[in-house]
């Protein structure tokens, strides 16, 4: 079957945004175009000016078995740097130390340093561009491209088998130039790919490849040659092996064993009328009078009948096993980040996401990664540069609540199946309004649930309280985990009911929802008519205005008006884009939003 090398190359202002190579079959060639070109327009280092797409017929393709991979784990730069001197001195390279220290002049290479391996001379004609093994894939690799994009791993051992089968190369040494990526490899034929978990310190820019040379000089062109010319399928790439991470579910198992074993584990239980409770902190009696408060945690003798089918219901209706309710969607957001990672993970949270879930990742005292707002892409190329964390938690809004705009639920979950991460989601502002029935993103993408989807009571559904859904096995987990679940009053009977009963109401109802989003189309056009731009994807509608000072004077204008419409400030926003955020309901009739949209208009124009 003929096949063609398909390459990209994007870059913006002449610097290089990304690339990559692909060798594909004929009727392969037309998706391989689009694919690559959607990786290079959306890149997260930038918007390109310039993309070259090429496809060429290559000469006779070579078929080569990858190198067989082994992973060092090292904990310092000092010790993957001693791993690489040990391991190469066995195969008979010495003068390693003298080899790294190159690396400062092999940065800003676009390829490698070719260097002698004795006298550690610089073979390349080219100094400045180095030599690029080039016209070179993985021979499976449909299945490991991942829907987040190129697999570093992959490309990196396809890279080092071709290098390593061309004349006279005795060896390659490894350093990523990205900041964040301090896992690096050496390779020889004896050797195979030698991965060295940490290479280099965090935050260094100096990297790249440097390839070793043992032969006569006048064999150098020859060998260059087969880099950048021979085409090269690499059969038998292995996927990454994740041995030193524990599978996610299994770290939970794993943790509410230790919990059990030492007789910890904790459970909700209602109070038997039957028996005299000495174990509330009614101390005067007022709450088995007032009705009103809940006595005490819901692990002592705050969980009533009310909580439990409450439980049971939000399970049901979002389609999960289970469900575990909070006294506030802050305690909920802050109680299960800071469970779920600790010291020693990891948390990767969208740049807009809620106060409270930024609070939780703060108190959680893992390490937090914030990636741009829905940028996918950053988030994923962050994920593949997380080595070495026991959890991995990425935690996105569904609904972001000053933006109005959603997640792409689809392929945030995708990313976070690709790297053993926890996907969570927060959909205080989507339960209720997102979804034909007010299910949230998981209907309204027609798509799985996230590991953990996150909700509030006191917004659509009228009453008070956080909650989350999830597998019963992440339920069991939060329940003895969560510090804001465990040492808090629970919220009261009252207010569970009320809950319920609204969720009894939504379901029997769901034409509020589409209610809703029939108002919210209304309310922008009605924006639009009177000349205001704005656009939503749930039922907020954020004005932006920009100076604080300036949205303040159009609120106060507003309400004089009769309208009670927030405006938004720093810190909720970012210094200079405060706006009116308006919240649509089902119950607003087409003249209240007329009117509202008009007065907007006016004052805005004033
Ligand atoms: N030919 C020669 N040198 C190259 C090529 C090429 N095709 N591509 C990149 N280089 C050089 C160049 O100087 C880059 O700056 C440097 O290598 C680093 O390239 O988890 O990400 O693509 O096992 O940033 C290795 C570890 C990751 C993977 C290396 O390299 C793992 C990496 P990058
Ligand atoms: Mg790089």
């Amino acid at each position: 079957m003929t096949r063609y090398s398909v390459k990209m190359r994007a870059s913006k202002a002449h610097a290089h945004i990304s690339g990559a190579e692909k060798i594909v079959t004929r009727d392969a060639v037309a998706s391989t175009l689009a694919t690559l070109a959607e990786r290079a327009l959306s890149h997260p280092k930038g918007t390109p000016d310039f993309v070259n797409l090429k496809v060429e017929l290559p000469g006779k393709i070579q078929t080569l078995k990858a190198l067989t991979v082994t992973t060092h784990v090292t904990k310092s730069a000092a010790e993957g740097r001693a791993k690489a001197t040990e391991l190469l001195r066995s195969v008979g390279i010495t003068r390693i130390d003298e080899i790294m220290a190159r690396f400062s002049e092999a940065t800003n290479l676009r390829g490698a340093m070719l260097l002698d391996a004795d006298t550690l001379e610089r073979l390349e004609p080219d100094h400045k561009r180095g030599v690029r093994a080039t016209y070179m894939d993985d021979a499976e690799s449909a299945a490991k491209e991942t829907a987040s994009g190129k697999n570093h791993y992959a490309e990196a051992i396809v890279l080092a088998t071709k290098v390593q089968a061309a004349p006279h190369i005795v060896g390659e040494i490894c350093v990523s130039d990205d900041p964040d990526y301090v896992t690096g490899y050496v390779a020889t034929k004896e050797l195979g790919y030698a991965r060295i978990t940490t290479i280099k310190e965090k935050g260094s820019i100096e990297g790249g490849r440097i390839f070793l040379y043992r032969g006569p000089r006048e064999d150098v062109g020859a060998t260059i040659d087969f880099l950048e010319h021979q085409a090269v399928l690499v059969e038998g790439v292995p996927l990454l092996e994740k041995a030193k991470e524990v599978d996610k579910w299994q770290s939970l198992e794993d943790d509410l064993a230790a919990i059990r074993a030492a007789k910890l584990d904790r459970h909700c239980e209602i109070a038997n009328a039957d028996r005299t409770i000495l174990a509330s902190n009614d101390y005067l009696g007022f709450a088995a009078e007032l009705l009103a408060g809940s006595t005490g945690s819901r692990l002592t003798t705050g969980t009533t009948a009310s909580h439990i089918r409450l439980e049971t219901h939000l399970a049901e209706f979002k389609g999960t096993e289970a469900a575990l309710v909070w006294g506030t969607g802050y305690m909920a957001n802050v109680g299960t980040i800071s469970a779920l990672v600790k010291k020693g993970d990891i948390v990767f949270s969208d740049r807009l996401n809620h106060a409270s879930i930024i609070d939780g990742c703060r108190l959680s005292g893992a390490e937090v990664v914030v990636y741009g707002h829905k940028n996918l892409n950053e988030l994923a190329l962050k994920l593949s540069a997380a080595n070495g964390y026991r959890r991995k938690l990425v935690v996105s809004d569904a609904v972001f609540s000053m933006d109005g705009d959603i997640l792409d639920l689809p392929r945030f979950l995708d990313i976070c199946r690709d790297h053993n991460a926890f996907s969570m989601i927060d959909e205080a502002h989507a339960t209720g309004v997102i979804g034909r029935t007010g299910r949230g993103l998981a209907e309204h993408f027609g798509c799985g649930h996230a590991d953990i989807t996150l909700g509030t009571l006191s917004k659509a559904l009228g009453s008070e309280g956080g909650f989350v859904c999830a597998r019963r096995l992440l339920i069991e987990y939060l329940r003895n985990t969560s510090r804001s679940f465990i040492f808090s009053t629970a919220p009261s009977a009252a207010v569970m009911d009320a809950a319920d009963a609204a969720l009894t109401w939504l379901e029997r109802e769901p034409e509020r929802v589409e209610r809703l989003r029939a108002n919210t189309r209304f309310f922008l056009h009605a924006l639009a008519e009177v000349g205001v731009q704005a656009t939503t994807e749930s039922a907020i509608v954020p004005i932006v205005i920009g100076d604080e000072a300036r949205a303040l004077e159009v609120s106060e204008k507003l309400k004089i008006r009769g309208f009670h419409i927030s405006a938004i400030r720093y810190p909720t926003v970012a210094k200079g884009a405060a706006r009116l955020r308006v919240a649509i309901s089902s119950e607003h009739t087409r003249e209240e939003l007329s009117s509202a949209a008009r007065a907007i208009g006016d004052v805005l124009c004033s």
